[in-house]
């Protein structure tokens, strides 16, 4: 019995340096492939991958498209985020439309979710609904916000 309990110690053993072998090779293919696919269009600030497919539309038709690739229209929750975003239209020389607007309540700018924003990096006199007719948020490769209306055409970028 006290044999058999060590032989199977140590087949244990054994079984837990193969899988941790497996598992260093499956870490290093995967940072890899993140690499790789982040290559030139996405961006990663923590958990969150910021990406685009270099479709331009208007502000539903974004929405539709992120939420149709299962993530959603880029909602900037800091800067870093706001920063990545800004490095997407730089690269592109386009603005983009954010996943926060005001259509519900004028003035009070809310995540998809229906959240109030809880960041925001407006440019100066922004926002100012001009000619009443501005609920979507468009970034500038300034990374500052300006109210636009939500027909304007602008570059997807989908957050995941
Ligand atoms: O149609 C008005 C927009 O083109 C923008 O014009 C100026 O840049 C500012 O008044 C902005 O607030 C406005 O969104
Ligand atoms: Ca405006």
């Amino acid at each position: 019995k006290g044999d058999s309990g060590l032989s199977e110690i140590n087949l244990l053993k054994r079984q837990v340096s193969t899988l941790e072998g497996q598992l260093r090779a499956l870490q290093s293919s995967f940072s890899k492939y993140k690499q790789v696919i982040m290559f030139p269009n996405g961006r990663i600030v923590g958990e969150k991958i910021f990406m685009t497919s270099g479709y331009d539309g208007n502000f539903d038709s974004l929405k539709q498209r992120c939420s149709q690739a299962g993530g959603q229209l880029a909602s900037p929750r800091n800067a870093a985020e706001n920063a990545a975003i800004q490095q997407i239209i730089v690269l592109y020389n386009k603005s983009v439309f954010l996943g926060i607007n005001d259509i519900q309540t004028e003035g009070h700018f809310k995540y998809l979710n229906g959240e109030n924003i809880g960041y925001s990096n407006w440019h100066t006199g922004e926002p100012n609904n001009q000619s009443d007719a501005e609920d979507c948020v468009e970034v500038h490769s300034s990374g500052k916000w300006n109210d636009r209306s939500c027909g304007e055409k602008r570059l997807i970028v989908c957050e995941f």
